[in-house]
């Protein structure tokens, strides 16, 4: 992460948020992406003293909006004493110059939030060097800047207000240098990632991943399925590292479970770019479990935007359990015809109470059923190659010796593998 100079920092405590409106995106609109980007502050641990809504027409090159507003917007900001100031509109490196130079406050877009968000998330090395790395390719273009990232501390040593050119050319190649460095180390990550997988398909069982907004419930419904202990916190962006789980169906098959990173509004494309090898567990995998929170208010939004992210990540085609999570906390009769006109499949769950959560189990169990099979299989104690091909390969359910050492077995095989004990099986 870019080091931050001890003398710059500078605690921010003040946030005015400031959302976008125009004649085809009425202010309601607006108003959700604002309560939105308050919910993402409130992740990070930024107060917000203020949201604004304001009519964009024609996006001006030098503040966004025009030098009128603009001024308004700093007098406010003087006048309620921010610090900070965040835009839900993409700023240009130079126009969050210009509203740093203006303001002499911390500005910042929408992006930059959500980066913040995924560096303080961000814990284990592949998730620490896909945050950086997408933090820095961001910081690029905008180091001439007052100030580089905050999480509540801002300042830097690069790009400090008033550094020379010359500095900032020192720092430019530094960051290059950086990023061909993280982009290295990504690969040699993203090999391992993909051994890994190897080695799951190898098995040839199941795979499904649970997708969907950030918050929707994945984590939890991933627990409540197989009994793990994922963290599931009431903030956005708990995940962000993909964890994969076996979860063995009411016919005692097993399949692959994987809870992954979830969607946001405006992914900034740096983080999608570093997160690619993360968020490709939803391609790779052979179905998706779709969860959306229909407690929130938005979640018809929620649901475009996870289809269209999916749709970018190229995994548009894949088969899709849509459930609706949260049930247990939404009494609303006609919402829930609604939901179920519009996906007939769809089921309704609690992830925290368990509700449905059977039905669920079902749907996924009719979605595996063709590619693996339970078979009984009796082993001669001279064939201990067979033995160990079924640990390997399959899921022993139950094994017990017989007399002569000889060995029954019942086990959940992938159909592609019965050749190899066929001479071995005695029912199915
Ligand atoms: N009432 C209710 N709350 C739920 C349910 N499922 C999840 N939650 C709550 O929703 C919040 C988010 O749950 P998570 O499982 O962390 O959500 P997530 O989709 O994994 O979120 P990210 O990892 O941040 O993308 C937590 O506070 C959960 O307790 C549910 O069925 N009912
Ligand atoms: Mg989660």
């Amino acid at each position: 992460m870019i080091d931050t100079a001890k003398d710059n920092k500078r605690i921010v405590e003040r946030a005015i948020l400031i959302g976008f409106h125009d004649f085809a995106s009425g202010q309601e609109e607006a108003s959700e992406h604002l309560s939105e980007l308050n919910e993402l502050m409130r992740t990070l641990g930024i107060p917000v003293i203020k949201e604004l809504n304001v009519c964009l027409r024609a996006p001006s090159p030098r503040f966004l909006l025009g030098s009128g507003k603009a001024e308004e917007i700093a007098n406010l900001a003087t006048e309620l004493k921010a610090d900070c100031i965040v835009f839900d509109h993409d700023l240009s490196p130079s126009q969050q110059r210009n509203w740093e130079k203006l303001t002499k406050l911390c500005v910042i877009d929408r992006q930059e939030v959500i980066l913040d968000i995924f560096a303080t998330r961000a814990t284990t090395r592949e998730s620490v060097i896909q945050v950086e790395l997408a933090r820095l390719q961001y910081s690029l273009p905008r180091l001439t800047r007052a100030w580089t990232h905050f999480s509540r501390q801002v300042g830097g040593k690069f790009g400090v207000k008033g550094a020379g050119e010359q500095q900032i050319e020192v720092d430019r190649r530094i960051i290059k240098t950086k990023i061909s460095q993280l982009q290295k180390e990504l690969k040699e990550v993203k090999q391992q990632r993909s051994t890994q997988r190897k080695m799951r398909e190898k098995g040839d069982i199941t795979h499904a991943a649970i997708v969907g907004y950030t918050n929707a419930g994945k984590s939890c419904l991933l627990n409540a399925m197989t009994g793990s202990n994922v963290l599931v916190e009431n903030k956005l962006f708990a995940t962000l590292d993909p964890t994969t789980r076996h979860l063995t169906l009411p016919n005692r098959q097993t399949i692959l479970l994987t809870d992954t990173v979830g969607f946001v509004r405006k992914l900034p494309h740096t983080l999608v770019e570093a997160f690619k090898s993360t968020l490709e567990e939803a391609v790779l995998a052979d179905f998706i479990i779709h969860v959306l929170d229909i407690s929130s208010k938005y979640s018809e939004k929620h649901w475009k935007t996870t289809l269209s992210v999916l749709e970018e990540l190229g995994a548009g085609g894949k088969d899709i359990i849509t459930v609706f999570n949260k049930t247990d906390i939404v009494d609303d009769a006609v919402l829930k015809a609604k939901l179920k006109a519009r996906n007939p499949d769809g089921i309704f769950i609690s992830a925290k109470t368990g509700l449905g959560i059977d039905t669920l189990l079902s749907a996924i169990t009719l979605k595996t059923k063709d590619k693996t099979e339970i078979v009984k299989m009796r082993v001669p104690p001279s064939r201990h190659d067979i033995v160990s091909l079924a640990y390997k390969n399959g899921k022993v359910l139950s094994s017990s010796y017989q007399e002569d050492g000889v060995l029954d077995l019942e086990v959940n095989i992938p159909k592609s593998y019965r050749r190899n004990f066929e001479e071995f099986i005695i029912e199915q």
